[in-house]
């Protein structure tokens, strides 16, 4: 049976170190890492002699099923995971959105969407709306939901969005159970002012979109929940970073000593708003995301500050919809459903990104990808690590093979692709998920209900309102260089 697996003769790599080794998975978990190993026959061997084998990635930033802008993403846990798993991505973390403010409705939904997990996965939860009911609900969500993070989208203004008395009472609740929180950080009053007038101006396309909402908003935003945090005292995680202006926000802050996490996507990365100008709607609107993609210039930024350690992970924002469903917004740009791909092909594009153009360590790829949303997410040595005792997420790339992505030939239900064409160096060649070969040979092994739940325990950081030193993530990263003294 495929329940025991050696990987013979690779390099194995994890965030802190690499060595060529080989790997002897059972049962799902990490056995032995060590040289030489010496197997029975019931055991399948994956020779992987000159390539890779790091721990599978972790998408820290996905919607899959979602209800949104009056329809549904395309992908659902089971052709969205599936996908991932052609990828060399095992795990993700997707959004819950309440429902009608519900959090508890929320989840029960989104229980139900994930029946038909492929993959393991873990649940952020967005917060739409304040009151005695929805604080409560956060209580059981940490204590007995296995949910430690919480979403505040600053933008989506009639939908999403909340103000910042939200955002001060959310952060302090986050706080108070050792939960982290996280925000969509752009100025969605002013977004709606942005759209008005583009409409005003008769600029219905999708270049109207990026139009609307500039960086300037992104890094005011950015800047206000920043200082929101430092004010409450909270660590942050900030979701898609896609603007210098909203990187150097976050480079301060660390500087300073704030606990801020940076997250870029790769769409943020690669792409420019070039595309948004096509003349031909069906191309420009496939590209319509929030942030929007940036003009040149920005993505290569981005790419610095993940080398130089100012953003810290990588994720996707994974929000596919089909051509039918862009085309909603035909005449006018505020009716595009939001979002792009990037579930297949994150470990593809950042590889080639960053380790092949030289700018980044395989060691500090596993930590972008994978090691350091383990740590953030307080899942870690569980997933993220290639060591004994770990679960047997595995990854065997050959860097000498090359990817080419279309629509063609992805494994999404989505009929279009935002990197159509784009090939590259480095190639997922295996994929092992829970113990088991799933991806392998260009064939592809997705069971729905093989996957699942990580429940992601609290942080314990605070204590009686003072840092309290322990050994948690959260807890290591600088604590703020002021702090409030307490009245005498
Ligand atoms: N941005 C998107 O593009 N899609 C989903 C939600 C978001 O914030
Ligand atoms: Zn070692
Ligand atoms: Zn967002
Ligand atoms: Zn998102």
């Amino acid at each position: 049976s495929s329940s025991k697996i050696l990987i013979k003769g690779g390099t194995v790599v994890n965030a802190h170190h690499q060595e060529i080794a080989d790997v002897y998975v059972e049962d799902g978990i990490i056995v032995a890492v060590q040289s030489n190993l010496k197997v029975g026959d019931d055991v399948v061997v994956l020779d992987a002699t000159g390539k890779y084998v790091m721990p599978g990635g972790i998408d820290p930033h996905t919607h899959l099923d979602m209800e949104f802008m009056g329809t549904q993403t395309i992908d659902d846990f089971f052709s969205g995971q599936a996908a991932a798993l052609a990828g060399g991505t095992t795990m993700h973390i997707d959004f819950v959105i309440p429902v009608n403010g519900s959090l508890t409705a929320g989840l029960e939904l989104y229980k139900q969407k994930a029946q038909k997990s492929c993959m393991d996965y873990g649940f952020h939860m967005a917060v739409t709306k304040w009151d005695e009911v929805v604080s409560r609900e956060m209580d059981l969500m940490v204590k007995e939901e296995g949910i430690n993070s919480f979403k505040f989208f600053m933008a989506y203004k009639g939908s999403f969005m909340i103000n910042d008395e939200l955002l001060i009472e959310g952060f302090k609740k986050c706080k108070s159970l050792g939960a982290l929180p996280m925000v969509h950080a752009e100025n969605g009053d002013a977004v709606f002012e942005g759209q008005k007038r583009m409409i005003e101006l008769g600029i219905t396309g999708p270049e109207g979109h990026a139009l609307s909402r500039p960086p300037l908003l992104e890094g005011e935003a950015t800047s206000r929940a920043i200082r929101l945090a430092r004010f409450v005292n909270t660590p942050l995680y900030v979701v898609h970073v896609m603007s210098i202006d909203a990187m150097e926000e976050v480079a301060k802050a660390r500087k300073s000593g704030q606990r801020v996490i940076g997250e870029a996507v790769v769409s943020g990365l690669i792409l420019n708003d070039s595309v948004l100008w096509d003349p031909d709607f069906s191309i420009a609107a496939k590209y319509v995301m929030s942030p929007p993609i940036r003009e040149a210039g920005h993505g290569k930024a981005l790419q610095g500050a993940l080398s130089s350690g100012v953003l810290q992970l990588v994720g996707t924002d994974h929000c596919t919809f089909n051509s039918a469903q862009k085309a909603f917004g035909i005449d006018d740009f505020r009716k595009i459903p939001n979002g792009v791909n990037g579930l297949e092909e994150r470990m593809h594009l950042v590889w080639d990104t960053m380790v092949e153009s030289g700018q980044m360590s395989v060691s500090d790829y596993v930590r972008i990808t994978s090691t350091e949303c383990a740590k953030i997410f307080n899942i870690y040595p569980k997933k993220g690590a290639i060591l004994p005792g770990s679960d047997a997420d595995i990854i065997i790339l050959n860097p000498n093979a090359s990817f080419t992505i279309s629509a063609e030939l992805h494994h999404y239900r989505t009929d279009t692709n935002v990197y159509e064409g784009v090939t590259g160096k480095g190639k997922v060649e295996v994929t092992i998920a829970g113990g088991k070969i799933v991806w392998q040979n260009g064939e592809l092994k997705a069971f729905p209900g093989s996957g699942k739940y990580v429940e992601m325990p609290p942080f314990s950081y605070v204590f009686d309102g003072i840092e309290k030193a322990d050994s948690s993530y959260l807890s290591s990263l600088k604590a703020p260089v002021k702090r409030f003294r307490s009245s005498t």
